[in-house]
C-alpha cells in the first residue's frame, strides 16, 4: 500500500530532479579575493618624512629629526574614512626614502630617532589600533626600493626587507593587503654612496620566497598581495583612477613582472583567456601628489571628480584605493575632509532609490525553467541568487518593467563571480515612444559590478541583453537609479 501511494504522490507533486546550477568557469576568485571585491573602497595613507620636506620621493638622506607631527590623531583619519564609506586602510609604513613609521630594530632611519613622542611613537600601531576600533581592515605598504640603505641592490638588503615584513606581520594584528610598489627611480643616498642603482626587477627580490615567508608568519586571514603582476591583485596600469571599460579579472601573470615596461594596457584590461584570477586595483590620490603639500590645498579633487572616479573604478568591476595624505600636523586636512563628506553625500543621493527593487522582471529564457534561476532573482536583494540560462545558451535578455515612466541615470549590473567571469558583451535599451532605444551598444565585461551612466533618460522599461558570453550568463543583481 505504502509503495503505490508513494509512487502516485511523487507523480502528482512532480519530483523531477532539481535543475543543477551552472558549473564554475575557471579561474574563480578565492574567498579572500571575493571579500576584497565586496569591500569596493579602500583608502591609501601616504605619510613619512616627505610630509615635512615637501617632497614626493625622499632621497633617503633626510634626518629623522624632521619627522614631527605635533597633533597626530590616527583616530581622526580612520573615523573620517569610515564615515565616508571606506572599508580598509593601507598605510605607507616605509616609502622609498626608507624611513620607518614603526620603531624597526633593523634601521636607524626610523620614527624611533624622531622627536615624535620623544622617539617612543609608533604610527603603524596607532593606525592599526584605530582601524580595529572602527572595524576597518588594515593593510601595509613597504617600499621595496629603499634609497636610504647602503646595501640596496645586494642580497643582504632582501634579508633586511624580509626582516621588516616579519616585524609588521608579527606585531600589528591581521593584515588584509600587502602593497608591493614596482617603482625604482635609480638614484638615492644609499648610505652615502649617492649613486644610481638599478636592480633586476623580475628576480632581485625573489618574491615567491618573500610571499611564502609572510604567509607563514600570518597564515590567517589570508593576506592579498598587490603588485604589477599579482599574484592576488594587479595594478590597473595608471594612477588616474581609471579601470578599463573592458576589465577582465583574469590574466596570465607569467607574462608580467614588476616594473616591465609597456604592460599598462594589458593590466588595465586583463585577458579574457587569463588562467589566473588577479583583479585590478585602482589607486589614485585625492590630490595631485601622493604626499601632503600645502600648495595643493586648493587642488583637492572635487566631489564630482571623485564620483566620476567611483564610476571608472568600482563601476568597472575594480576596487578603488583612494589616497588621502595627512598633513604635517598629523591630521587629514579640512579641505580633504570636506570633499570626502560631500562626495559621500553625492553617492548617497545618486544611488538613493533603486527603481528595479519594485519592478517586474522577466527573462526571454531561464535555466531549465526552474524558479531557482528565474529573472526575479536579479532584484531580490540576495547576492546568492541569480538568473542563469541553460548551459548551451550564451545569450539572453532581461526586461525590467518600472511600471511608469521615470527618469533613469544609472544601470547597475553584477555577475555572480563565484562561478567565474562570463559576459563578453552586452547592450542596454530603454523603452521610449513605443520602441526599444539603444542606450548602451558596446558593453563588454561586467564582473563583480558594472555601473553604466545612461544620460538621464525617461523610460518605463529597461532591457539588458547579454550578446556574448564565455559560458551561460549568471547575473546576480540589476539595479536602476
Ligand atoms: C608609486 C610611488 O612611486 C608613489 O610615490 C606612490 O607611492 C604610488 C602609490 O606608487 O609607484
Amino acid at each position: 500500500m505504502c509503495a503505490s501511494i508513494a509512487i502516485s504522490c511523487s507523480l502528482r507533486t512532480n519530483t523531477a530532479a532539481p535543475v543543477a546550477p551552472p558549473k564554475p568557469l575557471h579561474p574563480v576568485p578565492s574567498e579572500a579575493q571575493l571579500a576584497w571585491h565586496e569591500m569596493e573602497m579602500n583608502a591609501f595613507i601616504h605619510f613619512t618624512t616627505n610630509t615635512f620636506t615637501d617632497l614626493e620621493w625622499g632621497y633617503g638622506d633626510e634626518s629623522p629629526e624632521i619627522f614631527n607631527p605635533t597633533e597626530l590623531d590616527a583616530d581622526q583619519w580612520v573615523r573620517t574614512l569610515k564615515e565616508t564609506g571606506f572599508k580598509g586602510i593601507i598605510l605607507t609604513c616605509k616609502h622609498h626614502d626608507g624611513f620607518t613609521l614603526w620603531p624597526s630594530k633593523y634601521t636607524d632611519h626610523s620614527i624611533k630617532n624622531s622627536p615624535y613622542k620623544s622617539g617612543k611613537g609608533d604610527v603603524v600601531r596607532e593606525v592599526a589600533e584605530a582601524c580595529r576600533r572602527h572595524s576597518l581592515k588594515f593593510g601595509v605598504y613597504l617600499s621595496p626600493w629603499d634609497r636610504n640603505r647602503v646595501d640596496y641592490g645586494q642580497p643582504s638588503y632582501v634579508a633586511y626587507y624580509r626582516n621588516q615584513l616579519r616585524e609588521l606581520f608579527s606585531n600589528y594584528g591581521p593584515i588584509f593587503e600587502m602593497w608591493f610598489d614596482g617603482a625604482n627611480g635609480g638614484d638615492g643616498f644609499y648610505g652615502g654612496a649617492r649613486e644610481n642603482r638599478k636592480i633586476a626587477g623580475a628576480t632581485y627580490y625573489d618574491w615567491p620566497g618573500t610571499l611564502d615567508l609572510v604567509r607563514k608568519v600570518q597564515p590567517e586571514p589570508q593576506v592579498l598581495f598587490f603588485s604589477d603582476a599579482g599574484p592576488d591583485l594587479r595594478w590597473c596600469g595608471n594612477e588616474k583612477g581609471i579601470a578599463g571599460t573592458t576589465n577582465w579579472n583574469t590574466i596570465n601573470n607569467d607574462t608580467l613582472y614588476a616594473g616591465k615596461a609597456g604592460i599598462e594596457s594589458l593590466l588595465n584590461k586583463g585577458a579574457a583567456d587569463g588562467s589566473k584570477w588577479i583583479l585590478a586595483e585602482v589607486d589614485v590620490s585625492i590630490r595631485p601628489g601622493w604626499f601632503y603639500h600645502a600648495k595643493e590645498d586648493s587642488l583637492v579633487k572635487s566631489p564630482e571628480k571623485l564620483f566620476e572616479i567611483y564610476l571608472t573604478s568600482v563601476g568597472r568591476g575594480s576596487t578603488l584605493l583612494l589616497n588621502v595624505p595627512p598633513d604635517g600636523r598629523g591630521l587629514l586636512h579640512e579641505a580633504d575632509v570636506k570633499v570626502l563628506k560631500d562626495w559621500r553625500k553625492l553617492l548617497e543621493e545618486r544611488f538613493r532609490t533603486n527603481l528595479a527593487a519594485q519592478a517586474k522582471v522577466k527573462a526571454n529564457a531561464y535555466r531549465g525553467n526552474a524558479k531557482a534561476f528565474a529573472a526575479s532573482n536579479v532584484t531580490d536583494g540576495d547576492k546568492e541568487t541569480y538568473w542563469a540560462t541553460d548551459d548551451e545558451t550564451t545569450t539572453g535578455s532581461l526586461e525590467i518593467d518600472l511600471g511608469e515612466v521615470k527618469p533613469v541615470r544609472y544601470v547597475l549590473l553584477q555577475e555572480y563571480i563565484k562561478l567565474g567571469q562570463r559576459v563578453k558583451s552586452f547592450t542596454v535599451h530603454a523603452w521610449q515612444n513605443g520602441n526599444w532605444q539603444p542606450v548602451v551598444t558596446d558593453g563588454t565585461t561586467i564582473g563583480y559590478k558594472r555601473i553604466l551612466p545612461v544620460n538621464s533618460i525617461g523610460t518605463d522599461k529597461i532591457k539588458f541583453t547579454v550578446t556574448a558570453a564565455k559560458a551561460c550568463p549568471v547575473i546576480s543583481n540589476v539595479e536602476v537609479y
